[in-house]
């Protein structure tokens, strides 16, 4: 049945941190099931889980050798139809992570199409002779280097716009497209709800393979990775064929609010899409390693201009945070002095946005960055490679760590923090990834006891979005005010509410004209004529 999405509030598990049941540092699958009541007692109603298919884990399971077995760290298929039905007897749904854009080079189709320019699975990926004896083009991968990679076998280049473990598949190639619908025949046949599908706003190449014109790497991803001449085609074609009952939700790296619309179809497109908008702010031409500075009225104007392209055709995706970026508190808020207000002030944030919240494993506890004594600490290709790229430009380690502290994938992927004792109850065993030392303080069991905590708070808000529709179906409107404060309205029939954010430590005045309020929740006892440091409130206005 589709149509659930837009009442889903997804919590987004990334299995490798989660937990671990049998001690070997790495989450599973049973450590999954073993928080069913937990995730229950959150109040979330969906589950998004990433990759856990079969995976040499060169990019943290995103390239896949083999989209029909579990990766056997993880566990087995009997645990995974298993989780499946634990969640459901819960009334809790699924959303599978599909990578579509690209497998394994260790995946079977990967290892024949390599063997000769006539192999029958030649055509499942972008090969191409070299030019003056170069690669085909200037395309620069988003983890560094070019996008093409030469294999001596039959000396030709093969497309990679990820790591040169992740070739690209060529969606032009009809039998692919048709062994692409059996993967998701097959999971929809065991009755998961949905799939969030990775990548695909770059599923259609640019055939030609012209050269970039730009320095500016997101400008590359616009112009000449993400939405190519037949990616309209190719995803009504997915979802007439294969994905009829599913919700889909297309991660469109380098989507504009404009061309997202075209993808949005409740019969013949995607449910929902991630778009980037926000979450490339700070990122310079070189990308996330080479910030740039960014401000509030920025931040706003971006959830202001998608939710009036969205309107009421498509319906968007609220993040903050996911297990690709840094930690939501470290990043929008203050991961020091207002740790639990801020924290607190992003969930009402995410909670009270119009569109599907989703929340990303340890952010309901305000879980921090992660800071890296060295670059050895890293266990992830984007930073690994990121340090080569930097190296080549005279960086020094001191310089390249600072920036990955700040801005890289590892913050967001050490073990969630359960509790106090030794490891945070991840693991019995060496934990895959260093724990953030800041355990003892922040984790689950130490804040289920406190009625003030982040996590209270968390299952608050969910609660107060899942009985007041006026979430879910209101419209949204900001409010002018200071610029350092986030106001915006949700309205509908006479029913209005006024969400106010304070994202500084200053006090700050509300705009005269807000009118007569009255507090449905906020983040500081009592109330006050200004906006506290951090404060986060819901009003309701009253006429
Ligand atoms: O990410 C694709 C994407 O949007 C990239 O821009 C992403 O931000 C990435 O971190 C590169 O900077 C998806 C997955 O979420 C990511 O974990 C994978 O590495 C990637 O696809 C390749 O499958
Ligand atoms: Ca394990």
């Amino acid at each position: 049945m589709k149509g659930w999405h837009k009442k889903a509030i997804v919590y987004q598990i990334y299995p490798r941190s989660f937990c671990d049941s049998n001690g070997d540092g790495i989450g599973d699958l049973r450590g999954i099931i073993s928080k069913l009541d937990y995730m229950q007692s959150l109040g979330i109603n969906t589950v998004w889980l990433n990759p856990i298919y079969k995976s040499p884990n060169d990019d943290g399971g995103y390239d896949i050798s083999d989209f029909f077995s579990i990766q056997p760290e993880f566990g087995t298929m009997d645990d995974f139809d298993e989780l499946l039905a634990g969640l459901h007897q819960r009334q809790i749904k699924l959303v599978m992570d599909l990578v579509l854009n690209h497998t394994s080079d260790e995946h079977p189709w990967f290892q024949e199409s390599r063997k000769s320019k006539d192999n029958p699975y030649r055509n499942y990926y972008f090969w191409r002779p070299g030019k003056n004896g170069a690669e085909p083009n200037n395309w620069p991968s988003f983890f560094g280097n070019n996008a093409w990679e030469l294999d001596k076998t039959t000396n030709e280049y093969y497309l990679h716009l990820y790591s040169r473990k992740q070739p690209d598949l060529n969606w032009e190639y009809a039998p692919l497209r048709e062994e692409i619908k059996k993967i998701i025949r097959f999971w929809a046949t065991k009755g998961v709800d949905g799939f969030r599908l990775d990548s695909i706003s770059t599923i259609s190449k640019r055939i030609d393979f012209p050269d970039t014109t730009f320095n500016d790497f997101g400008q590359t991803v616009k112009a000449f990775f993400s939405n190519g001449p037949k990616l309209k085609e190719f995803i009504a074609e997915l979802s007439r064929d294969a994905c009829k009952d599913l919700v889909t939700i297309g991660e469109g790296p380098g989507l504009e609010a404009e061309d997202a619309l075209l993808y949005l179809d409740e019969k013949e497109g995607l449910s929902m899409i991630f778009h980037f908008d926000h979450m490339f702010i700070d990122h310079g031409p070189r990308g996330r390693f080479d910030p740039r500075p960014w401000s509030l009225s920025e931040f706003k104007k971006i959830f202001y201009e998608w939710d009036q392209a969205l309107g009421y055709q498509g319906w968007g995706s609220i993040f903050l945070g996911n297990h690709d970026f840094p930690r939501m508190v470290s990043r929008w808020g203050d991961d020091q002095q207002y740790h639990e207000k801020s924290a607190k002030l992003l969930i009402t944030l995410l909670l009270s946005m119009r569109g599907t919240p989703f929340i990303f494993q340890g952010d309901e506890i305000g879980m921090t960055n992660f800071v890296m004594k060295s670059i050895g600490d890293s266990k992830d290709i984007e930073t690994i490679n990121g340090w080569r790229t930097a190296q080549g430009r005279g960086w020094s380690e001191e310089t390249f760590l600072e920036k990955a502290n700040q801005a890289g994938r590892d913050n967001a992927r050490t073990p969630v923090q359960w509790d106090a004792a030794t490891n945070s109850g991840f693991t019995s065993g060496i934990s895959w990834m260093p724990l953030n030392p800041n355990f003892d303080r922040i984790n689950v069991e130490t804040q289920d006891q406190n009625p003030d905590s982040v996590l209270n708070y968390f299952k608050e808000m969910v609660q107060l979005r899942k009985v007041n529709s006026l979430f879910t179906e209101g419209n949204y409107e900001p409010v002018e005010g200071d610029e350092n404060l986030f106001l915006f309205t949700r309205g509908k029939g006479d029913e209005k509410i006024l969400v106010a954010l304070n994202f500084t430590s200053q006090e700050i005045d509300l705009p005269k004209r807000v009118g007569k309020l009255e507090k449905l929740i906020g983040n500081y006892p009592g109330n006050s004529d200004r906006m506290r440091p951090w404060e986060a409130v819901i009003f309701k206005t009253l006429p």
